[in-house]
């Protein structure tokens, strides 16, 4: 609350000052703050990890100058990601406080305030939850949330077990408001989706799966006891009716009838505004309001024509077409946003291929695949799949030495054109590290390219229509990992 008003505050002095234009001047370095986000990896490979972080502006220790926290990613547990760190750095990534000394100076004091965390961090928020004048700090991110107390004395304490505040899963955007305006400030917490670290897109070998691809989530509101507690109230108040992909949430009294209200802006849904209702509950009212979505990349409706959907396996080897409003036949290719980001292939001259709808013969090994795990040498049967844009799958080879030697997969029926095609091969591991991969020829004759054949002819930009063979490492101790291209 007070670092909101801070801010306020500061703007409206800016604004004040402003005859002159303002300038800006990046003075990050010079004013000691050293601090490079990381999440965690070489190469980004989940949602989480290409989510971001966030940074928040308080004064805590009551000089009256802001002082900043910033979050940070981390690496994830060993198995849950295609692109592990080779090399951990020496310092592992934290999340960082740099105490404000006045003059542009910053002191990194993450430390001696015990603030690093121990989560793969997203957004912050500060209020003086306890009402004891100190500011105090609220962290979301993957796996929970942590409520850190100020203590008044240039240190924080983690207190989140003690106080009830339960928030599972990823949160990303929170808010402190007083809803029941009992001098207590409340917390709304954001949650975004049902993530699933060991789910991989096969579609896209080099991609991951995208905010659609899993389960939206409730959102979290807690009331504060005023005695250092917090109880849920999700189900109480009416805001757990609702699941979204919760991002960015912000509270303030929109209608000025006295009591704040809550925005959620969500991800590939309809926002939400709760209204609150003075009796602890809050109506969810953005579609009439006008809230609920954008102009442009708004969320489905009936409008435009959802639920139907229409699915191209494949042509691209990944397309659906999820609404769907007209359909106009034409005798050349129209440059739209997807036309000219995604059927283009960047070429090794700088130049780019247009209009390179179909995804030429494609397979990958589903299992063993990146994530899993062996128990130990024996019997196992290899699965994969193959599809090709330029019509059936006519063959896939499968190669268990690291591309020496291939031998042929058995195919199911029917094997149909622009179509997935299941292979398998039966496979007796020694319980030798070695590596796994297979290779599709389609009916024209084309043979699946390895990834250095694709980058010699492409480039090492293109990325959209990656065909090339994908390895995977099977390790002594049976652990299944990508082999870094
Ligand atoms: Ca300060
Ligand atoms: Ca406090
Ligand atoms: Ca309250
Ligand atoms: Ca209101």
């Amino acid at each position: 609350m007070k670092s909101s008003a801070v801010f306020c505050a500061l703007l409206s002095l800016s604004i004040a000052a402003g005859q002159q234009p303002i300038r800006f001047e990046e003075v990050t370095g010079q004013a000691g703050i050293a601090f490079t986000h990381s999440f965690g990896a070489e190469t980004l490979g989940s949602l989480l990890e290409s989510t971001g972080g966030g940074a928040v502006w308080f004064d805590y220790n009551n000089d009256g100058l802001l002082d900043l926290f910033v979050t940070s990613g981390r690496p994830l547990g060993a198995g849950v990601h295609p692109y592990p760190l080779r090399k951990a750095p020496q310092t592992p990534p934290t999340n960082r406080f740099y105490r404000n000394d006045g003059k542009g100076r910053f002191s990194d004091v993450t430390q001696q305030a015990h603030v690093a965390g121990d989560l793969f961090s997203m957004a912050a928020i500060a209020a003086d939850y306890d009402n004891d004048g100190n500011t105090d700090l609220l962290v979301t991110g993957f796996g929970h949330v942590t409520l850190y107390r100020n203590k008044g004395d240039g240190t924080f304490e983690d207190v989140t077990a003690g106080t009830g505040l339960k928030a599972p899963g990823w949160s990303i955007g929170a808010a402190w408001l007083d809803y029941d305006r009992d001098g207590c400030v409340d917390l709304f917490v954001g949650r975004y989706v049902k993530f699933d670290p060991e789910y991989r897109s096969y579609y896209a070998a080099d991609n991951y799966p995208g905010p659609l691809d899993y389960e939206p989530e409730t959102n979290l509101l807690f009331h504060n006891n005023c005695h250092g507690g917090f109880a849920d109230v999700s189900a109480s108040s009416g805001i757990a009716k609702l699941k979204s992909r919760a991002m960015g949430v912000t509270a303030g009294d929109f209608d000025l009838d006295g009591y704040p209200d809550i925005y959620v802006a969500n991800d590939k849904t309809e926002n939400f505004l709760f209204h609150n209702e003075h009796n602890g509950t809050f109506k969810e009212i953005a579609l009439p309001a006008g809230v609920a979505y954008g102009q442009n990349g708004e969320a489905l409706r009936p409008e435009q024509g959802y639920p139907l959907r229409l699915v191209i396996p494949g042509w691209e080897g990944n397309s659906n077409v999820k609404w769907l409003r007209r359909l106009k036949l034409v005798d050349q290719p129209y440059m739209t946003r997807d036309e000219t980001s995604k059927y283009t292939d960047s070429m090794p001259d700088g130049t780019a291929r247009q209009f390179t709808f179909v995804m030429e013969a494609k397979s990958v090994v589903t299992f063993p695949s990146g994530g899993q795990k062996l128990g130990g040498a024996g019997w196992y049967e290899i699965t994969g799949l193959a599809w090709s844009g330029r019509g059936r799958i006519e063959r896939v080879e499968v190669s268990i030495d690291g591309g020496a030697t291939w031998q042929e997969a058995a195919l199911s029926e029917p094997r149909l054109p622009a179509a997935l095609t299941r292979f398998r091969l039966p496979w007796r591991w020694d319980g030798r590290e070695t590596t796994v991969q297979s290779r599709a020829t389609d009916e024209s004759g084309y043979v699946q390219p390895t990834h250095e054949a694709l980058i010699a002819v492409r480039g090492a930009n293109y990325e959209y229509h990656n065909n090339g063979i994908r390895p995977w490492k099977v390790m002594a101790d049976g652990g299944v990992t990508d082999v870094p291209a």
